[in-house]
């Protein structure tokens, strides 16, 4: 019997989507705990006891140890559950899909997470409207370089890497959603990123790992 496992998540986190995705692109099924991260959830000692970081996601298969970091998560899925992969064959294919998925999930998502809106506006005294440019100055220059590095190379198909949704479609699509969501970012100028965005939310792992179909989100269905 496969071993129970516990996804701690929030609606809204790009991270947290992340995973959701590759679970179920692995075809598994988790037990949501949901975090409020605008209410401070994160910061109680028991979760901190699980994830030092206070953030979301924190996974954990069977008796554990919890695991944090959503590019390490989907490394080990990919380790421990290999079928379907996430990641192709080609050593260099590889390392593409790695820097695809590190170009938003290491470069641009960290400076926007909550902590980070938090100490600008209020350790620092940066104003809301200069906090809105801020998230979509780096959105967007995540978004450009994935249109760049997609729109060039030939290994890009139906999905970033061929006709199979993979690694770096699982980061790619929390950062098109969050940006969407965020700004109503326009998609035009990116129309690699947004053919793929929408194959990808065709698939029904992408479309029930979004945000809006999350328990905690307001008018979940
Ligand atoms: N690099 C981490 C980012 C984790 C992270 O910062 N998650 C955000 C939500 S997307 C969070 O929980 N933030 C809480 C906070 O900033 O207080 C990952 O990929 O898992």
């Amino acid at each position: 019997m496969a071993a129970k496992v516990t996804l701690y998540s929030y609606w809204r986190s790009q991270a947290a989507f992340r995973v959701r995705i590759a679970l179920a692109l692995k075809g598994m099924k988790a037990e949501i705990v949901s975090l409020d991260l605008m209410k401070g959830e994160q910061f109680g000692e028991g979760y901190r006891a699980l994830n030092p970081e206070a953030a979301v996601p924190t996974l954990i298969e069977g008796e554990g140890p919890p695991m944090i970091q959503s590019l390490a998560i989907l490394e080990y899925l990919e380790e421990t559950h290999p079928e379907p992969p996430l990641l192709p064959k080609d050593p260099r294919a590889r390392a593409h899909a790695r820097a695809l998925g590190q170009v938003v999930a290491a470069d641009v998502h960290p400076l926007i997470v909550p902590r980070v809106r938090q100490y600008l506006t209020g350790d620092l005294g940066l104003p809301e409207a200069k906090l809105r440019k801020w998230r979509e100055h780096w959105l967007e220059t995540g978004t450009r370089t994935l249109e760049t590095m997609l729109a060039r190379d030939a290994r890009t198909g139906r999905f970033c890497i061929g006709d199979t949704p993979g690694y770096a479609d699982v980061c790619l699509v929390p950062h098109v959603a969050t940006a969407r969501m965020l700004y109503q970012a326009d998609l035009a100028k990116y129309p690699t990123v947004a053919r793929i965005f929408e194959a990808c939310m065709a698939q029904d792992a992408f479309a029930a790992a979004q945000p809006v179909h999350q328990p905690d989100a307001p008018l979940a269905g």
